[in-house]
Parts: C-alpha cells; structure tokens; sequence
C-alpha cells in the first residue's frame, strides 16, 4: 500500500458527506469570501461572542508608510470569556483540557470548564493582587502544564498582554523578552520535567531577573516541589496567592483591537522581534480554521503536540480550541520518552481524533520502526494535520500508510507566527491532497506568486517565485511591539502593496501550492524558526571570535541544521575544547536549539569587494555542493574558497 508521491487523495465520500464543508461548500464560501470580504467576515465574525458588536468589519492598509490592519474595531469582548464562560451554561463539566505529563505513570488530568473558570478566576485575580491590570505586560516561561493555558486566559481576562517565552529559551533570552516589554510579571515553575529530566526553570528566570533593570515580580507555579532558590523580594507562589485571592473575576471589556499577546519570533535581521496579535480577529480566525482544517465536531479529543511557547501553541492547543468548546489534549513530555512509542501510546489512552504535529518529530519516529505504531489502536483518529516546515514524500507517506492506515486526511498547514492562524491548508472534506503540497488557501486568503526581483504578479496557474498575501485576513499580527517601522520594513517594503511571507512556492497547473523554504536569512530548524543572524551575534559575542557566518544544511531529522563558519581572533588556536566551549556559549546566549550542529574554522569568509559576505557560496560549501558554486569573480579573495571546501564539515 505504499503510495506515490505524485498521488492525488481525494476526501473520502464518508468525510466529504459527514464534513464541516465539501468542495462545493468549500468552493462557494471562498468565493463569497473574496467576492465580499466584508459581508463573509461579518457573519463569521459572530462565531464569537460580543459584548458590543461590531459595525465596522475591516479597515486595512497595505500602502507604504501607511500600514494600518484593523478587523471588527468597534466591537468589545473577552477572549477568556469566549473560551471559558460562554460555555458553562452547555458544557460546564464537558472536559475541556486533557493534560498528559511527562511520565506514563503519573495519572493524567481531566479539567471540566467549569474548573477552568475556577483555575483561571484564582490567576487571574493573583495577577491584579500583583498589580498587573489592562494592557501591562506579562512574562510566561513555563512548562506544559495547566497552569501556562489558566496564565494565558487568566492574562486575557483582565486585558494584560501575555509574552509566552519557550522554556527552551536562556536566560538571557529570557532577560531580553521581560525587559523588551517592560514586564510586571514572570510567570514560571520550580522545575519543568521533559523526558525524564527536570531543568530548574526558577533558576533560569532568578539569572535573568539580575539583568532586568525594571521591577518584575515573579509568581511560581508548584509543579515538583523541588528545592529552588527563592529571591527575598519579588518572589510569590501562585497556591499561596491563590488561598489568598477572591474566587471570582469578571471578564475585562476589551476592544477588538487591543492586544491579546506578543510573541517574539526571528527574522532574517538583528534581533526577534514581538509580534503582536489582537483580540477580535485572532480569535475569531484562530476558531474557525480550527474547527475547519481539522474538521472538528463536539464531542471530539483533539491533540497539538506543540508547545505553548510556539504560535502553534497559542493557536491550536488553547485559543481555536477552548473559543470551539472543544477538548484539547496538553502534553508535558516529548515523542521519545519513554520509548518512541509514546504519542501513539497517548493517541490510544485518550482516543484522540485530531492530531497535530510536525515533520521533524515524524520524521524521527519514522526512524524507529513501524513497530512502535502498530503496537496501539489509533482507530479513533479521523484527521492528521502538520505544521512548521515543508514535510517530504517519505514523512508524508510515513504518517499517511502507518499512522493513519490510508483512512485519515493529511491537513499540511502552511501558516506563521505572523499570520495566526492557518492561511494555506486543505479542508479534510472538500480538497484532494498531494504528499508536501499545503495545497489550497483557507476562506478569505489571497495567495500571490511574485516574480522575486521584479516584484511583478505571476498570473498563470503554474508559477515559481516568492508568496505574498493580496489583502489581511482577521488574525494578520498588527505591528512589531514598540516598533511599527520594522513591521512596515519587515513584510511591506520589498514588495509594495502586498503582505511578504518570506517563503518561496511553487504553484502547480491545479493551482496547488507548495511551499520551498525561505528565501531570507531565517532557517528552519526541527520546526522552530531561527535567523543566522541571531546565532551570528551570539558567536561574535564571544571574546575568541573576530567573525561568523551561519547557514542551514540540509539535515535528516531536524530538516535542516546550523552550520557556522567562525573565524578567530588573531592568535587564538582553534581545537576541540573551544570547538564545545563555543557550543556551550551559544546555548548559554540562546538556547540549545540554537547550538550549531557543525562548526568549521574559516581562517577568511568570501566576501565581495564591498565586504558583503557572499552567503550563497557557504551555503553550497555547507550543502557539499561546492561543484556549483556559481561565479566567484566578484571576491575579494577567491582564494578563501578552496580553504573553506577543502575544510568543509557536511561530507557525505
Ligand atoms: C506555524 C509556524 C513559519 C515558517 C514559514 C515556513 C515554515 C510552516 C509550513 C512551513 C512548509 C508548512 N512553515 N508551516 N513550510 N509547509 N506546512 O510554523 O510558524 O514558527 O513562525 O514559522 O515555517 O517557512 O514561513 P513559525
């Protein structure tokens, strides 16, 4: 039953006949969508409930120097509210979180709406006795536990912004983020339990409280009653505030337009930068592609593997999720502990439905044998779904056959933390799918392939270049926090009038989309986005390095890999030893999913004459593909190119 990687798969006739839409219902709500923007999102847009409803449905500008994106502005709600308090009344004891911990021997929890009205109500109000009110920033750096979804509803009860920070993250990183939006409150646990092993997440907040100049407070999460330091001002626990606090929060009134969360992600210049989502349209986008893409019905267990630190996270484990009182499937562990059967294991333990993961863990899975599967019932999944990097054929076909026995629909969702929600996926029910082809856009999105230099629109069907957007959709983000000039020259200067992805696609003759990669300095690394340079100014920060390039490679697992090229201050040796001292140095300044996988010293980079770094060349070097390096005319020193090749690390 192995199938072919130019294979159609049409929906099924019972998904297609059971479906949210079909093609013909896909087909007419698109094109009502494109045809009257105003009138689709005006009945959509009471998916959720308002407080005040909205007159106004969208208010967008594109043009340069002018970029402006609003949705629903004069309408007022609550997110927390859509997600909790609205449901009470039909499914207050309906589970609404289903939370599995790291160890298989820990029981699992089961959390009513009703208790995370509770749960929430209790944050929410030892938060404000903490001072944090409307529109003040709050830190999250914590495990997947309960707790970081109660933060995020509790923050948007009472209007605060909340800034999840990847508990993978340094604490540097981690000072940068709590300082670039001047903080009230970082919200943490003692330890946080992955695979076995426990980090000491307190102790990483407790390094970069020392360089946050401003006061913040931090109040701490019990999850392993471990011994952690505890600093003699400032430091709060959350049972503690919470024996303390009263049991009820009404919902903040918040405008459509204010900010529900910022979210730093890398691009391909200088530092992350915070995006910023609102609160009306993300949610009402992040619901419906939800209930959508993974065709989801009530009643259903719906699972996203990511981590809340992730736009994934926000998106498909708690927003689109609780706002469709639905029951979402929270994982504190990882695929492989304690053994590679685990998601499997957990997919049979609580029939899950809809699940939802990315190429990098499939492919690793995939590695481990067929066994691992075939070991649990995965009769209840009815929708497979991936996310955050192009899958290839294998991995495609992989999940396809052994995880889904050639019943279950691939959803591949092209989206980013930019854009909130899901903007190229087929609908389970409506649109044949092809194995690493994001296929079709969702209602309201206008795809455009653009000749990359000349910026021109390609109109034919089949067309290769870069993919921009034509027009906003409701969960577009707003605005780099503090710094509207650098969304503006971020997605709006290279191509004028259009939204830029950063992405490059193909688009074929059944106007299907496939998406290439980037074509900016951002790599994709296991699914988690990373600009080179980024890992360029951790490693000259250090006192032995005079210069570094970095650049992908293509990598099994992880898609693709970091390699550096680091050149030396004079007289400093390279060896072994500051080989892992520089390893250690980036995972210190940013995390480990930044330690570069290959580090080569380069005593020259190619440079042009002008001193740009010519990165095209090292790409290739790093590829093994140094046969094809182009013209190399314009160098400065040509001769540092046969030192790189000679030298290279990624040898086949
Ligand atoms: C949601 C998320 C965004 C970048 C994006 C693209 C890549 C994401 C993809 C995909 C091919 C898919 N990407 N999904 N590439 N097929 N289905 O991942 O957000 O972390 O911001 O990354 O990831 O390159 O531009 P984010």
């Amino acid at each position: 039953m192995t199938s072919q990687p130019d294979t159609t798969y049409p929906p099924s006739a019972d998904m297609a006949a059971n479906a949210h839409a079909d093609k013909a219902t896909y087909d007419a709500m698109y094109q009502a969508s494109i045809n009257d923007p105003e009138g689709f999102w005006a009945e959509h847009g009471k998916r959720v409930d308002w407080i005040k409803p909205y007159t106004k449905v969208k208010n967008v500008s594109f043009a340069p120097g002018n970029v402006d994106i609003k949705w629903f502005e004069d309408g007022t709600l609550n997110v927390s509210a859509n997600c909790i308090d609205r449901h009470l009344a039909t499914r207050g004891d309906q589970t609404a979180i289903i939370w599995e911990p790291d160890s298989p021997d820990d029981a699992a929890l089961h959390i009513t709406y009703k208790q995370l009205h509770e749960k929430t109500q209790l944050m929410a109000n030892s938060l404000k006795a903490l001072g944090v009110g409307k529109g003040d920033r709050v830190v999250l750096y914590m495990p997947m536990i309960p707790e970081a979804a109660y933060a995020m509803l509790a923050c948007a009860r009472i209007g605060a912004i909340h800034s999840i920070v990847f508990a993978g993250f340094s604490a540097d990183a981690l000072a940068a983020r709590i300082s670039g939006s001047q903080a009230k409150v970082v919200i943490t646990a003692d330890g946080a339990p992955r695979g076995g092993r426990v980090t000491n997440l307190k102790d990483s907040v407790n390094q970069a409280l020392i360089n946050v100049m401003h006061d913040c407070k931090c109040l701490c999460v019990q999850r392993t009653g471990q011994q952690i330091a505890w600093r003699e001002e400032g430091d709060y626990w959350l049972h503690e505030m919470e024996a303390e606090v009263s049991p009820d929060c009404p919902p903040e009134e918040m405008n459509a337009e204010d900010p529900l969360f910022i979210l730093y992600t890398s691009g391909s210049t200088g530092q992350p930068k915070g995006v910023v989502h609102t609160t009306g349209g993300y949610i009402v986008y992040a619901s419906m592609t939800h209930q959508y893409t993974f065709d989801y019905h009530d009643g259903d267990i719906f699972w996203c593997t990511a981590d809340v630190g992730w736009v994934t996270g926000h998106s498909y484990i708690v927003y689109g999720p609780l706002a469709n009182g639905a029951t979402t499937v929270m994982f504190e562990g990882v695929p492989t502990y304690p053994d590679a059967g685990r998601f499997w294991q957990v997919c049979e333990k609580h029939k899950v439905n809809q699940f939802y993961t990315a190429p990098t863990a499939i492919r690793a899975l995939m590695g481990q044998g067929n066994e691992f599967v075939e070991k649990y019932d995965l009769s209840d999944i009815k929708v497979l779904g991936t996310v955050g990097e192009p899958i290839n054929p294998e991995a495609w076909n992989w999940y396809n056959d052994v995880v889904g026995k050639g019943k279950a629909p691939i959803v591949d969702t092209w989206w980013q933390t930019e854009t909130g929600g899901h903007l190229l996926t087929p609908l389970p029910g409506a649109i044949a799918t092809k194995p690493g082809s994001a296929t079709v856009p969702f209602f309201g999105v206008q795809p455009v392939i653009l000749e990359p230099t000349t910026g021109e629109e390609i109109h034919d069907l089949a067309a290769e270049g870069v993919l921009c957007m034509k027009d906003s959709w409701p969960a577009q983000m707003r605005t780099v926090w503090g710094d509207h000039e650098r969304f503006e020259k971020t997605y709006f200067s290279d191509y004028k009038n259009y939204y830029f992805t950063g992405d490059g696609c193909k688009r074929d003759a059944d106007g299907y989309y496939w998406i290439t990669g980037r074509v900016d300095d951002v790599i994709n690394v296991s699914g988690h986005r990373m600009g080179t340079a980024e890992v360029e100014s951790a490693l000259v920060a250090h006192a032995k390095v005079a210069e570094a390039a970095v650049v992908g490679y293509p990598h099994d697992i992880k898609g693709q890999g970091i390699y550096a090229y680091v050149t030396l201050m004079n007289g400093q040796e390279p060896s072994e030893e500051l080989r892992k001292e520089l390893e250690t140095w980036v995972r210190a300044e940013i995390g480990p999913i930044a330690k570069p996988d290959l580090i080569q010293w380069a005593p020259g980079l190619p440079k042009t004459r002008s001193g740009k770094i010519m990165r095209r060349i090292l790409r290739k070097i790093a590829e093994d593909d140094f046969g094809a390096l182009g013209d190399t005319s314009t160098l400065a020193d040509p001769s540092v190119v046969d030192d790189l090749i000679e030298n290279r690390m990624n040898r086949e």
